[in-house]
């Protein structure tokens, strides 16, 4: 049984200040498997529209994703890093998928549900089949893992559930080309052109709660920003909006198990884990038994001492929009030329005439 080259694939979307949930969840753990794995990372700018059509800072907000990824750390010549617009195949496998995707699944999608809210008739086309094309983003290259935060699960289960429709309904014609791939799903053998995406959804701080509400999560579009830490915050904002952070009046537990039930302090907790690069359980052994009073100003330091550099970086970047473009046209030519063999194969797998 062989297996598909593992290929790792994540996208982020232009749509407002990047915050501590995409740098935890996403963009941090993007640096991390660069040092094994090819890697490929997007802009993913047609996705911004789905939930806005008219967005007048659309360039800056490119450009500022972009220099996040390079202030964090992505190496954009060992990798492939791009904004999703210049490379139109993305749209192309998104209507394929679309066609291939049941009316029946995308009704499941809790995001669609969230963001769509009460007035349903009103939420554009594009929202309802973002997850299509968040799975074309993936397959249009064959990737095999995709690092994200918890709240793209579904999307990725999505993912797998079209890739697999797909290498089903096609089967007989993927096997004369010998594109396809004998692989295991479960116990069930499966040729497959499309691979069985596998979500990297680990570490301490897998969904970054609001830090005004632990139960909601961090994210661009709460109307409060102290609900959030942006990247670009300074350290007196990271400071004032830790300060800020709701909490309840108990100490620190010293086990995990203690966390349970309190939202603000398992929050708190797991975005120190994850800066640190610890576990829970090794934060409560230093913080077990202590006060917010304590711990708030230890997790201020923290934060500041991972954001700085990253926030200082991210500036002297956003100076040359001309880099930051150089590099997202080369990173669009090479990923273009990956994503255009794709095609090709999917369309001659359909059967389209070229
Ligand atoms: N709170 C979070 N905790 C952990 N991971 C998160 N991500 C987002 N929020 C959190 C992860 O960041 C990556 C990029 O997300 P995105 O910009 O593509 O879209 P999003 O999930 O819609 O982000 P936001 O901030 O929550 O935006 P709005 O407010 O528009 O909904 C993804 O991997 C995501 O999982």
């Amino acid at each position: 049984m062989t297996e598909f080259k593992p290929l790792v694939f994540s996208g982020v979307q232009p749509t407002g200040n990047l915050h501590l949930g995409n740098y935890l969840g996403a963009i941090r753990k993007f640096v991390a498997l660069q040092e094994n794995n090819d890697c490929i990372y997007c802009v993913v700018d047609m996705h911004a529209l789905t939930a806005q059509l008219v967005h007048e800072d659309m360039p800056t907000q490119i450009r500022s994703i972009t220099a996040a990824f390079l202030a964090a750390g992505i190496d954009p010549k060992k990798h492939i890093v791009f904004n999703q617009s210049q490379v139109p195949q993305h749209a192309e496998l998104a209507w394929i998928f679309n066609c291939v995707a049941r009316i029946g699944w995308m009704n499941r999608m809790t995001q669609f549900k969230d963001k769509a809210g009460k007035d349903r008739e009103q939420a554009s086309l594009g929202l309802y089949a973002y997850p299509s094309l968040m799975a074309a983003d993936i397959l249009v290259y064959r990737a095999t893992h995709v690092p994200v935060g918890d709240d793209q699960k579904q999307h990725l289960e999505l993912a797998r559930d079209i890739a697999m429709k797909f290498n089903l309904d096609f089967h007989d014609k993927i096997v004369p080309t010998g594109l396809g791939i004998d692989i295991k799903v479960g116990e069930e053998p499966v040729h497959a052109y499309f691979p069985m995406v596998e979500p990297l959804i680990d570490g301490p701080a897998p969904r970054v709660m609001s830090l005004k509400d632990g139960t909601k999560k961090m994210s661009k579009s709460d109307p409060s920003d102290l609900s959030r830490i942006n990247l670009m915050d300074d350290q007196e904002a990271i400071s004032k909006k830790i300060r800020k952070a709701k909490t309840d009046p108990d100490a620190l537990p010293s086990e995990t198990e203690g966390l349970k039930g309190r939202p603000e302090a398992d929050n708190l907790v797991g975005i120190f884990a994850a800066l640190a690069d610890k576990s829970k359980a090794d934060v409560l052994s230093e913080f077990g038994g202590q006060q917010f009073s304590v711990f708030k100003p230890a997790l201020i330091d923290l934060a500041v001492e991972v954001l700085a550099p990253i926030n200082a970086e991210m500036r002297r970047l956003m100076e040359d929009p001309g880099h930051i473009d150089a590099v997202l046209r080369d990173g669009g030519e090479r990923a273009r030329n990956r994503a255009e063999k794709t095609m090709n194969e999917v369309r001659d797998i359909i059967g389209f005439v070229r």
